[in-house]
């Protein structure tokens, strides 16, 4: 009897063996560009011997095409959460097994209830960093064009017509998103940004085309280098990148002075989240990761490094003052009231938004 149970016990094991086999040592993340510290990965890979290769993009668009076709052969991306909650219900990716992040605890807790309207529960990714959708400007340059009552505090400095032809010469960019630029030129129009009306996005992108003669290029991450070195004068992008632009500039000493501001009529606030694809080859690799990041001190470091919101409560404390305490990065409670949180579109308001930023883009 004894000698059948020890049988069917060495069976029942090598049954499941399979699940609980160690991964190899390996971890392959897709992050956004200029978005961690320096020495986060080195550090990630001496703490636990895994060895990760790290690629970059730069578009939603970009992740989501490659999460749709499937086998990307990625273990840990990291979309923004609008872009999320479709991939979710198109079941492209696990749930987090949470009894393997206990740093979970770390996390501001409001911004995670934030975060769940994208994904109920926060079952399926966990926030790496926020930020929001602002301009970035070169103080002198856009006062030599437009007078020491530029408004580089609206909309009005890029979508008002006038003042992007005498912006031209020195280089206005327009990240090259649609989800973003379409209900912020909808915002300047007076329209609600999150408005899902083929309409709205039809005037929004008409404010576009109309400056799109005086618009250098639509990129997302050009800018930050371009900025940096005076390249161009003005770019609608993302809070942390045009800090770091501000950052090149000061270490390169070169006399270029940049700014941030978050408008005055609102911006677009975002959350990118850590998730893990559902065919993943190294899932317990990448809940080590996740895990690795939500560490207080890993994060801080990160917001130290690429001027990103951290969403990480006990990680506040180890933020430089000077980060924590500028409102383009951390913004006072009265602008954070002028934010809005992107919808999720569905894929027939996905296609009229992406047929009329081709228009805009191409002027037609
Ligand atoms: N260079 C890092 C940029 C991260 C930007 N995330 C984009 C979120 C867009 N909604």
């Amino acid at each position: 009897m004894k000698f059948r149970t020890v049988l069917m016990a060495s069976a029942a094991s090598m049954l499941v063996a399979p699940a609980f086999a160690e991964e190899e040592k390996v971890l392959n993340i897709y992050n956004w560009s200029d978005y961690i510290a320096e020495d986060t990965i080195e550090k990630f890979e001496e703490e636990t011997g895994i060895k990760v290769t790290y690629d970059v993009f730069d578009s939603n668009e970009v992740l989501e095409a490659k999460l749709l076709a499937g086998s990307s052969g990625y273990d840990i991306v990291v979309p923004s959460a609008s872009f999320m909650a479709r991939q979710i219900q198109a079941g492209v990716f696990q749930k987090l097994d949470k009894s393997k992040l206990p740093n979970l605890e770390n996390m501001d807790g409001q911004i995670m209830q934030n975060v769940g309207e994208y994904d109920p529960g926060n079952e399926h990714a966990v926030v790496y960093m926020w930020g929001t959708t602002g301009i970035g400007y070169n103080v002198e340059k856009v006062k030599e064009r437009l007078g020491e009552d530029a408004p580089t505090d609206s909309l009005a400095l890029i979508f008002d017509p006038a003042n992007a032809e005498k912006l031209a010469d020195c280089g206005i960019s327009l990240l090259d998103a649609p989800t973003e630029i379409i209900p912020a030129a909808m915002n300047y129009l007076g329209l609600d940004p999150r408005s899902t009306d083929p309409e709205d996005f039809k005037k929004g992108a008409e404010a576009i085309a109309a400056i799109k003669p005086h618009v250098r290029y639509f990129h997302s991450s050009q800018y930050i280098n371009d900025l940096a070195n005076g390249d161009t004068c003005v770019a609608m992008g993302w809070s942390g990148d045009v800090f770091q632009a501000r950052d090149r500039a000061d270490e390169a000493d070169n006399g270029v002075s940049i700014s941030y501001t978050i408008p005055k009529e609102g911006a677009l606030q975002w959350f990118d989240m850590l998730a893990i694809p559902a065919d993943a080859k190294h899932p317990e690799n990448a809940h080590k990761f996740i895990n690795f990041v939500m560490d207080a001190q890993i994060t801080a470091d990160i917001t130290n490094y690429v001027w990103y919101a951290s969403a990480n409560e006990k990680a506040i404390d180890l933020i430089d003052g000077e980060i924590l305490e500028d409102p383009g990065i951390f913004p006072a409670d009265e602008v954070k009231e002028k934010l809005w949180v992107s919808p999720v579109y569905d894929a027939k308001q996905d296609r009229v938004l992406n047929r009329e930023w081709t228009k805009a883009k191409t002027g037609q």
